[in-house]
């Protein structure tokens, strides 16, 4: 049977024997599921051969820590990485349904906020595709991210029900069940301790297979959920208290409601904390428990087990498995630390004081009684062991987090050259100094099987024409590309690639959301969470300044740009919301101008996820990265971009300045000040008023925002942002403004000249293969893990 007959068959299979219905009747909803099974089945097939594999082999085993995992839409990913793409068009073809439609109908399991969720995405898919054996632990969030709407302009939040529709991808594993224990008391009888919680919830295992490039193995993602013990009171029932009977289940399954939409403020403190009990609790039990089947003697288990902590949100790893290693096998609390590192590494992923977290020493010992005594003691041996003058993981009450991490593994990384750099000189110098040879970098990267063959088909399609196929698990064959790029056909060709996705995309504003935009035009892109540091407000004063400009003189030869936007803020986070709102109206004034219609337009598109993404990415001709420098620890929509040929406008900032070494300072809009010279100028009373005075095109944007010219009839709504910038402006908006305007002219310059465009971006293609996250997880295997490929 031809692989296309076979893929016909399965799905009229599923059809109708898993969900009753024939061609005929069948729904959208149903030919995305019974493809989605179709290729599960394959997936599976791979899946049980791998574990079986890893099983025999008594390979050590990785397992990935991670409260956040954004791992979007999975059929197309399934489908790609099987090498199904034309089969799965033509059986969708002959039964008179579009691929593309029947795709788009699976909903974005947006189970993390940003980067940090999505990283632990990309790893999964490449800890696949070369065959390291590894899990991914998380929480099987009911609601993922908020889904964003605008409304005036403003932002509005609505709960996402990516579970509501019909999931393919998960099997529930009802035989894995854990209690999870929360409060209570701590029970000493000489030698023995034990904890008795208070309050107990049972973990439920539900299991989604992640497959690699060509199917030739798969990991499994392995996600919580909270059920209660005894779900339904029956002697509550009994009395009439109907409510009252299903409270048990209700107060259990809140633990894993609802994923924390904020990377940066705390808030929900103690749900959060028991949310990241109840992940990393579940998840060693499970690795013990499969530990124990197959080795047993604990001494043995750093050489079969490396646990990689995605931040410090699970960093109660390290006094947990002390607490079951001592408390409860009876091993010395010595030792138990010392296999407890043996096993442990953390990644840190931000070195913003806000989101370095910290815990109030009360609540934590309410919750977690003998964790908190054991980090006294690890706290105390760590300090014995090396005498500082700081007791650094217990201060003002607090327990911190990160300190805890960092003594609690055997490597700690930095996520970019720079951040790792910076970890060493500021959160952690001092334990860099006890320990100088803990941190380690490790660079992250991106999956190119979706954010280049899968999202981006007709540039895939030119580089496989052009190298063969092998470059999609060894990006750096990429290079290959460089001798085509001077044969000026090849190069019309890459040119024409970009030119189709933009009028791809332009199809779909229209059709989405009634915007209309001249595909011609620049292709400006800055999509990423809102946050100050990100500057998306340098953008807009930027964009305001330009419009101002071309209005002195609408006749001159400017270079048409759209500048899109997309990404959510916090919830709380009022001030980004702010900087939403004002994006929208200077949108609505600006797009309204009949002068600079034909040179500048902007589009913030709502609801920014991984599906929007791989939408936009291929389409970009610009990309914004734009943070002041020494704050984004790396980026990795960054990455994207520069791998689908849209070279960078941006700081010396994160992994910034490792893509620009790779494509060439010729090949990346370089502005701003540098990490240094960011603290420098931070010391420099009034750096904001000087930098306004000496700009009259910031200043003449400052005065239409203050004025109230995107704002009629209220001048005072952005006066917040307003007397920010004018003021401490801390992430040094004002300062950097004036070199951000010289790049971006010069970006309207070099688009001019279409070839040269077109050469910089293929050169972007071409020497971004760096950037895979195959290479990061090489390194992690390599350097941290000691972990090897069973392929
Ligand atoms: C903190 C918190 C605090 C409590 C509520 C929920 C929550 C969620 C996330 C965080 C920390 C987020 C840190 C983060 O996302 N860092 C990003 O990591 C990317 C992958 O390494 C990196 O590319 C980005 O530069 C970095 O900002």
């Amino acid at each position: 049977m031809t692989p296309t007959a076979s893929l016909r068959e399965s799905i009229l299979q599923h059809l109708r024997y898993s969900f009753g219905k024939d061609p005929e009747h069948a729904i959208l909803e149903d030919w995305r599921m019974a493809l989605s099974y179709a290729v599960r089945d394959r997936i599976t097939d791979a899946w049980i051969a791998a574990t079986g594999k890893t099983y025999d082999s008594g390979a050590k085993r990785v397992y990935y820590l991670s409260m956040e995992f954004l791992i979007g839409r999975l059929l197309e990913d399934g489908i790609v990485n099987l090498e199904l793409v034309e089969e799965a068009k033509a059986v969708l073809e002959e039964f008179g349904k579009d691929y593309g439609t029947v795709l788009s109908d699976e909903p974005d399991a947006a189970l993390g906020n940003g980067g940090l969720g999505r990283l632990a995405a990309c790893f999964l898919e490449s800890l696949s595709t070369i065959g390291c054996p590894a899990h991914g632990y998380g929480i099987r969030y009911e609601h993922g991210l908020f889904r964003q709407s605008f409304v005036d302009g403003r932002q509005v939040e609505q709960p996402e029900l990516w579970l509501e529709q019909r999931h393919a991808w998960e099997f529930e594993r009802p035989e894995v069940r854990y209690r999870i224990g929360f409060g209570g008391h701590v029970d000493k009888r000489g030698e023995t301790v034990r904890w008795y919680p208070g309050e107990v919830v049972e973990a439920e295992a539900f299991d989604t297979p992640v497959v690699g490039w060509k199917g030739r193995w798969a990991n499994t993602l392995r996600l919580w959920s909270g059920r209660a013990i005894h779900p339904f009171d029956l002697d509550r029932f009994n009395h009439g208290d109907f409510a009252g009977a299903a409270q048990p289940e209700a107060l259990a399954r809140t633990i894993s409601r609802v994923l924390y939409p904020d990377d940066t403020t705390e808030q929900g403190k103690e749900l959060r904390l028991k949310q990241e009990y109840f992940l990393t609790a579940a998840a060693l039990r499970d690795i013990l428990r499969r530990f124990n089947n197959q080795f047993g003697d604990l001494r043995k288990l750093p050489s079969k087990v490396a646990i990689q902590l995605n931040d410090t949100h699970p960093a109660i790893a390290g006094p947990e498995l002390i607490r079951v290693l001592h408390d409860e096998r009876g091993l010395s609390f010595e030792e138990s630390m010392e296999i407890a590192r043996g096993c442990l590494s953390y990644t840190n992923h931000t070195l913003l004081p806000e989101a370095l977290e910290t815990w109030d020493e009360a609540l934590f010992g309410r919750l977690l009684p003998r964790h908190i005594e054991l980090i006294d003691q690890i706290d105390s041996t760590h300090a014995k062991q090396n005498p500082s003058r700081l007791n650094s993981m217990r201060a003002d009450h607090q327990v911190k987090m990160g300190q805890l991490s960092f003594v609690m593994a055997h490597h700690v990384n930095g996520v970019s050259a720079l951040h790792t750099e910076l970890m060493k000189t500021t959160v952690f110098e001092e334990l860099h100094g006890l320990h100088p040879d803990r941190i380690v970098n490790e660079t992250n990267g991106v999956t190119p099987r979706r954010w280049l063959l899968g999202c981006n088909p007709r540039l895939a399609g030119l580089i496989t024409e052009s190298i063969g196929e092998d470059w999609v698990d060894d990006l750096e064959q990429l290079t290959k590309l460089e001798p085509f790029i001077e044969d000026t056909a090849w190069l019309d060709r890459y040119a024409q690639v970009k030119r189709d996705n933009k009028s791809e995309l332009s199809n779909w504003m229209a059709q989405a959301h009634g915007l209309h935009v001249d595909p011609e035009m620049l292709f400006d892109v800055q999509i990423k969470r809102l946050h100050e540091y990100k500057r998306q407000h340098l953008n807009i004063l930027e964009t305001i300044a330009h419009w101002a400009e071309i209005r002195d003189n609408p006749n001159a030869d400017w270079t048409p740009r759209l500048k899109l936007f997309g990404g959510k803020a916090a919830p709380g986070y009022f001030f980004a919301k702010d900087i939403i709102r004002l994006i929208n109206d200077a949108a609505a004034v600006i797009n309204a101008d009949p002068v600079t219609a034909p040179y500048l337009k902007i589009a913030f598109l709502p609801n920014y996820n991984v599906s929007l993404a791989e939408r936009m990415i291929p389409a970009a001709d610009l990309s914004e990265q734009i943070s002041t420098a020494g704050k984004e620890a790396s980026g990795t929509g960054n990455m994207k971009f520069a791998l689908n040929g849209a070279p960078t406008v941006g700081t010396l900032d994160g992994a910034n300045v490792e893509i620009r070494e790779h494509v060439g300072a010729e090949n990346f809009f370089l502005f701003g000040m540098t990490a240094e010279e960011v603290m420098e100028r931070r010391k420099i009373e009034g750096h904001a008023w000087k930098a306004v005075q000496a700009d009259p095109r910031l200043k003449r944007a400052l005065d239409l925002i203050r004025d109230g010219r995107f704002s009629p009839g209220e001048p005072d709504r952005y006066h917040g942002i307003t007397g920010n910038l004018e003021g401490a402006d801390y992430f040094l908006v004002c300062s950097d403004f004036t070199d951000y305007w010289r790049a971006q002219r010069e970006v309207d310059t070099a688009f001019k000249d279409t070839r040269a465009w077109a050469k910089m971006a293929a050169l972007n293609t071409a020497r971004s293969g760096w950037f895979s996250s195959d290479r990061t997880i090489r390194g992690y295997m390599h350097d941290i893990w000691g972990a090897e490929s069973l392929l």
